[in-house]
């Protein structure tokens, strides 16, 4: 059911970051009374209110009707306009008592409070509070929250909201209730409650000044077997955030809460977070390394947010990347000290190109401080969080890990318990640093990813070598001229005879549209290892030759430019072969068979390195995409790489078998190698293919090897490939987050008929629109799957707009989410561009669209 109250009539407004005024009314403490009921919840506030500045109090609220509203005690005037209740106060200080009703199981926004496989939930970031309260819902007005609930004891035996639990017991007719109170003042955004009946991992976490944490995983009482990793990971993000920032977690208790609905990855409301039950739930049957991972990476991600985020918090929603651009730097951080940190940085950076750097190159394109927004909600880009988080360590590269670290205390010291900005964290780093941040600030106010040639020559008889550097900063929607952007590059050269590096590794400061960097001593001809470590996050454009690619990604001693002389090696041979129907493949296969043989390498890192970059990628590095051409390229490489290394790759298969199921580094890298081998092995075409892929499939004793056999498996056209997708539907027929899985590996198939596939799937009794996680993974998997999403027909582009109008009645964040491929018309050629532009033009015309859908559709529009 969709209980939107107000279906848009004008066209929304965009709000501008140059409008902030600060709040007029403050809100130092709330009382809130919960009668939970799935249908019915009643719902009391009592607000102490303090004025700061001139005129009424208005309160937000969005599709809630108040009942009755007090001042003091006594029932007050009030009005509604536009969505706010305003109250006309005379005094400085009062108590305002509102009380509304709302209905939980009929909310499928999933925003505000929501019931979900029988429990209650809220989700109130960003503007989700509003939804169950009338209140000034802006991150800048900080209360300090006391909670009470009342609910059936069967049916909720667990009564959970942030802070410490102070009371409760049992009232008549089968209720009970429980109290709750913060002693943080925080915005309304982190407020949160649960209510059901879940089954809890508990442990406990002493911290470094000796305070005990009591930590909970809650779940339904048949997962509480696969929360183990989870709770690992906390104990260890908590024991790091101590180490590596010197923050400590500050009350005696914390809680994870897992539900099954949920718009996105996890949610850090103080001391009780709430997670999609993906970012909990693993055990080696139903959850592969990346899915391991990505939980350890969340459960950090969430944690970290404990300070930056909730103890400091964002002054307005402009400033989202303050704590979202740092807390991602920091996971970051953390998920590479507790592996392998040159493949996880290869990781962050293949996610980055993948997600952000098409959004910095379309019509969606904003810079990490956005200027203006029509829903908030369309905000939380890879740009906020990932770019975001690629400035933050560009900061740390310039300055330094102790200047860093310096600059890091003194925000968290200076803006404790305050709602901060983007510029308080820059001003932060220049007082601990020293340093003039001036023109650095420019990350944070220009959109588009810079574009760098750098061009190398050698003067042989007077032993030199010139670098010349030149920036590009591409025009973005409203932002036609740029200004060059100061970068760190780090850069190294090596010689072309002795194939050693030839200075040691400098981090050149690159501020200014031309640069020219001069090396002395250099006898030989030097290559140019550039960008290591991925210091900026920009494209590189370089002369480099093939011959100079293959040398570096077999002796360059940074890890992540050996792989991107790889990529760049693989990148520049397809681009050829999509230009002029040919190319020559040799330089390619030479390095991949060099690669595979190094015994130095970390299987992982073999694995990253010998995989082709994706066809989407591809076609970003095409001026007009034509993905057919594309596939047609990718294919031939791929199937020659697996041909002509037949017997590399089947040693490498049957070289890795004994991995097992250990979630260890070791392991870990061992099955992603040998799941790339059998993806070669298929792509071959050799006959034994899809019986070898089948055989992996089923003697898997593990779910990342089952997944990988039945990825390869869906490669095929083969009787194994059905009978292994029946046998895992059965399999897994009562587990969601498995089922997801299955959709999405038919969804991601590299197939020519993965579009009728996807169409049937649509009505499987399986497909539940309700459900983020299962939408994504068929329709969200879908259009990311190049060579299916773009099919001749155009009906790739259909589906996806029928799903968003479908989509947006029910949960309109989600709909808007699906936006983004379609409006990526203008990068193809016309026949395609012409049909997806259509399929836009056909959602934005219908009636009672969510400003959620309209402000990306008509974005994307130009
Ligand atoms: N802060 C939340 C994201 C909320 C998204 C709201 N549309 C999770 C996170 O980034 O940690
Ligand atoms: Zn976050």
């Amino acid at each position: 059911m969709d209980i939107r109250t107000q279906p848009l009539a004008a066209p929304p407004v965009a709000i501008h970051r140059a409008d902030y005024v600060p709040p007029s009314w403050t809100v130092p403490d709330i009382a809130l009374d919960f009668d939970l009921d799935p249908v019915r919840t009643q719902v009391t506030g009592r607000l102490s209110v303090v004025r700061q500045g001139a005129g009424p109090l208005r309160l937000d609220g969005d599709a809630l009707v108040a009942e009755t509203v007090t001042v003091d005690g006594t029932p007050a005037e009030w009005a509604m306009e536009g969505g706010q209740l305003v109250i006309d106060l005379v005094g400085d200080a009062h108590v305002v008592e509102i009380s509304v009703t709302i209905a939980p199981e009929a909310n499928t926004q999933l925003m505000g409070l929501y019931a979900s496989d029988g429990l209650l939930c809220t989700q109130c970031e960003a503007e989700g509070f509003r939804r169950i309260m009338f209140f000034p819902d802006r991150p800048d007005v900080l209360a300090r929250y006391s909670v009470r609930m009342t609910a059936d004891r069967a049916r909720y035996p667990v009564l959970l909201s942030n802070g410490d639990h102070v009371g409760s017991g049992t009232l008549p007719d089968g209720r009970h209730y429980a109290e709750w109170r913060d002693p943080f003042p925080k915005p309304s955004y982190l407020f949160a409650l649960v209510a059901g009946d879940l089954a809890v991992n508990r442990d406990s976490f002493v911290t470094g000044s000796g305070k005990i944490v009591e930590l909970g995983i809650w779940v339904r009482a048949g997962d509480l077997a696969r929360t183990d990793h989870a709770m690992h990971a906390l104990k260890t993000a908590m024991a790091w955030d101590e180490r590596a920032y010197g923050r400590e977690y500050d009350l005696g208790v914390f809680n994870i809460v897992a539900v099954s609905d949920f718009n996105f990855g996890a949610m850090e409301n103080k001391g009780l977070n709430i997670f999609n039950s993906r970012y909990i739930l693993a055990d080696p049957d139903t959850a592969t390394d990346l899915d391991y991972d990505a939980i350890a990476t969340v459960v950090a991600h969430e944690y970290f947010h404990n300070w930056s985020g909730n103890r400091v918090t964002c002054r307005d929603w402009f400033q989202l990347s303050l704590k979202e651009g740092f807390t991602v730097f920091r996971d970051q951080q953390y998920s590479a000290d507790q592996g392998s940190a040159a493949v996880k940085r290869i990781e962050d950076v293949r996610v980055l190109r993948a997600a952000q750097f098409p959004e910095d190159g379309g019509p969606l394109a904003h810079p990490i401080r956005p200027n203006s927004y029509i829903e908030i909600s369309n905000f939380y880009t890879a740009t906020i969080y990932n770019k975001g988080a690629e400035v933050i360590r560009m900061l740390h590269t310039m300055l330094g890990e102790a200047a860093f670290r310096a600059g890091s205390d003194l925000y968290f010291d200076r803006h404790d318990g305050t709602a901060a900005t983007c510029e308080d964290f820059i001003v932060a780093m220049e007082d601990a640093s020293g340093r003039d941040l001036s023109r650095f600030r420019l990350w944070y106010s220009q959109a588009g990813t810079p574009r760098v040639h750098a061009a190398l020559d050698h003067d042989a008889p007077g032993g030199r070598a010139r670098l010349r550097l030149q920036q590009a900063v591409p025009a973005t929607p409203g932002q036609p001229h740029k200004q060059a952007m100061p970068m760190p590059l780090r850069i190294a050269l090596f010689g072309e005879l002795s194939g050693t590096k030839l200075l040691p590794e400098q981090t050149v400061i690159f501020d200014g549209a031309h640069q020219e960097i001069l090396f002395e001593g250099i006898g030989e001809r030097p290559m140019l290892s550039i960008n290591r470590g991925f210091s900026a996050p920009v494209t590189i454009e370089s002369d480099r030759s093939a011959a100079e690619l293959a040398f570096l990604s077999a002796h360059d001693d940074d890890p992540f430019a050996r792989y991107e002389a790889m990529q760049q090696l693989m990148v520049d041979t397809l681009v050829e072969d999509v230009a002029t129907g040919t190319a020559d493949h040799a330089a390619v296969i030479a390095a991949v068979k060099a690669t595979l043989a190094d015994p130095g390498l970390e299987p992982a890192f073999v694995a990253e390195a010998v995989t082709l970059p994706s066809e989407a990628y591809l076609g970003d590095q095409m001026l007009v995409v034509d993905p057919q051409a594309v596939t047609r390229a990718w294919d031939r490489l791929r199937r020659a790489l697996g041909e002509t290394l037949i017997a590399d790759w089947r040693g490498t298969h049957a070289g890795m078998a004994a991995a097992g199921h250990a979630y260890t580094s070791a392991g870990k890298g061992m099955r992603r190698l040998r799941g790339v081998a059998l993806g070669y092995i298929v792509a071959s075409g050799v006959e034994d293919g899809p019986a070898l892929a089948a055989a992996h499939f089923a003697a898997a004793d593990n779910m990342t090897d089952r997944q990988t056999g039945l990825s390869a498996l869906a490669m095929t056209a083969s009787a194994q490939r059905d009978a292994a997708f029946a046998a895992f539907h059965a399999r897994y027929a009562d587990n969601g987050l498995v089922l997801d899985k299955w959709f999405q590996t038919q969804a991601l198939a590299p197939r020519d008929d993965t579009i009728d596939v996807v169409e049937r799937l649509a009505t499987h009794p399986d497909f539940v629109l309700t459900n983020p996680n299962r939408l994504r993974s068929l329709v969200g998997a879908f259009a990311i799957n190049q060579r299916a999403f773009h099919d001749a027909s155009g009906r790739g582009y259909r589906f996806l707009g029928d799903m968003v109008v479908t989509m947006d009645r029910l949960n309109p964040q989600t709909a808007a989410k699906l936006v983004p491929p379609l409006g990526r018309w203008s990068r193809f050629e016309p026949v395609r561009s012409g049909m997806m532009r259509a399929e836009l033009e056909r959602v934005l015309a219908t009636p009672g669209l969510s400003k959620d859908v309209f402000e990306q559709v008509s974005k994307s529009l130009g």
